[in-house]
């Protein structure tokens, strides 16, 4: 290295630039040391009290719902990854601008830090289920955070008192003269951060440097250690194990016998079957980590306006002898035009509309404030849940107790209304209620207090834009109208008539029918074009309105290029 006057008694910008990347590195490491170790103390814990999780699940609520929408849109199942790598950014952010603080002062810094476990400490402390135990990881991990920063930034100063690097922020020195053009090209902030480090050498601080790195290393080593060691101790609350040595017990009500060749998609290649798989089902919760209800000590209490209010184990739900087995189609208010936001299992489950009798619901509530044990509250039509056929309290899906993701161990179901009004997941509590008394999570969102589904035909067959070899194709996809049925399901090729696709037998008015209509392709570019109609004659309408706040409507139209 040449011997320019940055490296002189006083202080150039690149100089103090590499003091701050390494008073912003001090931060991030101290940053990643605090959340290693606070994994380390949920792991002891319980996953919900990791202050990531905590504060990105206190996130979900305060977001707005454009942002919301936004990222269901865009990152769809992944959207809680997203908010994950989110947090972390902001963290990161935070943790950086922490360091530099750290710089000018060790206590500002310091209480950076504890300002940042004070947040995680309320977001975890302060859930729905949550204790004051849960905040412990929070502090545990600011104590730790401001150790490894305190120590780092000690490192830093030894070695600028040595290098006499104080200077006041705002000097700017002359443009240094003699710097070269391979002093130029290590000006990124990668060579400023090494030459802060090692000018200190010139000051016979060598040994400051390498504290820096070794300190700064071995935080980070100790941090992953005890952030993986953590993540596994985690693992010691999943119900997965528990889960499994269930088993779904035989409804005395079994679903309706489907007709051979009932799913089309086994002679048509791109169709959605007519089962849905549990892993393949669509996933829409603002859980950030899954709940885990243990099945040994799962209760569902029914509160509020019930003549005689009661709880019930699983046990007691799985040993019932009025379970039935239904075929329903779920969709979410979320899905687009065209969208994937639904899918078809076979449910086992307890009639509601039993249960609620049993215990005596009365006639004034007109809402069920369905509670979940993540505090999602979802708020059911008392009407829906009591007459809506086959509406139930489901603990099976396509011959397995309910996944872990899909609201194990219990869930709502009711036939013909959007999941965000009816499909409580986790559910811990049917509080009966009326609608003035309570706004539910969505609701309270300026969704719609109802969400009726409305009737949709999708086209999965040819994919959008793809091109084809002139001739005739099948154009195939799903259709769905819960409790009315599809009747019908029309294809129209650019602006001819719309013609009838054959459909997949009618079962149940719940489940959806597959469809499909081969058409004849000329050379060129071709629009295709789908509408259903419902058993109640309404036909699905062309006036395109988004999601929010009740549902998407129109119709589904895709382009294809035959060749
Ligand atoms: N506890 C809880 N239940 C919930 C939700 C939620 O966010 N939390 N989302 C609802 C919505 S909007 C839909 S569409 C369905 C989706 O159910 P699935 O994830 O099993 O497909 O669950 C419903 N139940
Ligand atoms: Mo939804």
């Amino acid at each position: 290295m040449t011997d320019t006057p940055r490296h002189g008694a006083t202080p150039g910008p690149a100089r103090r630039t590499g003091r701050w990347a390494a008073g912003a590195l001090a931060g991030l490491i101290s940053a990643a040391a605090a959340l290693g170790a606070a994994e380390l103390a949920a792991g002891l814990i319980g996953p919900a009290s990791s202050p990531v999780v905590a504060v990105g699940n206190a996130a979900i609520p305060l977001t707005p719902e454009p942002v919301k929408a936004f990222a269901i849109r865009t990152f769809g199942e992944d959207d809680k990854i997203a908010l994950v790598v989110g947090t972390l950014v902001v963290i990161a952010c935070y943790a950086a601008l922490v360091g530099l603080v750290g710089l000018r002062s060790r206590l500002l810094g310091a209480a950076g830090v504890a300002l940042f476990g004070l947040v995680g400490f309320v977001a975890a402390a302060t859930r729905p289920a949550g204790s004051l135990l849960d905040g412990v990881p929070s502090v545990v991990g600011a104590v730790v955070g401001i150790a490894v920063l305190g120590a780092l930034l000690g490192t830093l100063s030894r070695r600028a008192v040595a290098g006499h690097d104080d200077a006041e922020p705002g000097a700017v020195p002359a443009p240094a003269a003699g710097t070269t053009q391979a002093d130029r090209a290590d000006d990124g902030l990668l060579g400023r951060l090494r030459e802060a480090l090692a000018s200190g050498d010139r000051g016979g601080t060598a040994v400051d440097r390498r504290a820096f790195l070794v300190s700064g290393g071995v935080a980070l080593g100790a941090a992953a250690v005890a952030g993986g060691g953590g993540r596994l101790l985690q693992r010691r609350f999943a119900v997965a194990g528990a889960r499994s040595e269930l088993a779904l017990p035989v409804p005395s009500s079994p679903a309706p016998a489907l007709p051979a060749g009932a799913d089309l998609a086994e002679r048509i290649p791109g169709l959605t079957p007519l089962f849905t798989a549990n892993r393949d089902f669509y996933r829409v919760d603002t859980a950030l980590t899954v709940p885990q209800l243990s099945p040994s000590d799962y209760t569902l209490r029914l509160t509020g306006m019930f003549d005689s209010p009661r709880s019930f184990t699983l046990a007691e739900l799985y040993d019932r002898d009025d379970l039935i087995e239904r075929d329903i189609t779920l969709t979410c208010v979320s899905n687009e035009v065209g969208g994937k936001l639904a899918g078809t299992a076979r449910w086992v489950g307890v009639p509601l509309g039993a249960l609620l009798r049993e215990a005596g619901v009365q006639s004034g509530s007109d809402q069920l404030v369905c509670r979940s044990s993540d505090g999602m509250t979802i708020g059911t039509p008392t009407r829906s849940a009591l007459e809506v056929e086959d509406a139930m309290l489901a603990i099976g899906m396509n011959g397995e107790p309910l996944p872990v993701a899909h609201g194990f161990p219990v869930r709502m179901l009711v036939p013909g209304l959007y999941g965000y009004v009816s499909a409580c997941k986790w559910l811990t509590g049917i509080d009966a209620s009326t609608y003035d008394a309570f706004d539910a999570y969505w609701t309270e969102r300026d969704w719609a207090v109802d969400g009726p589904i409305k009737v949709f035909a999708r086209i999965d067959t040819p994919a959008p834009l793809r091109q084809l070899p002139a001739g005739r194709h099948p154009v195939a996809g799903v259709a769905w109208a819960q409790t009315r049925g599809i009747a019908r399901v029309e294809v129209r090729v650019d602006d001819e008539d719309f013609v009838d696709a054959e459909l997949s037998p009618e079962v149940d008015a719940d489940l959806w029918r597959q469809w499909v209509l081969p058409v004849e392709l000329t050379p060129g570019q071709h629009q295709l074009t789908v509408r259903a109609t419902d058993r109640a004659g309404t036909v699905q309408t062309d006036q395109r309105v988004p999601p929010f706040p009740a549902g998407a409507s129109g119709w589904h139209s895709i382009r294809v290029i035959a060749t």
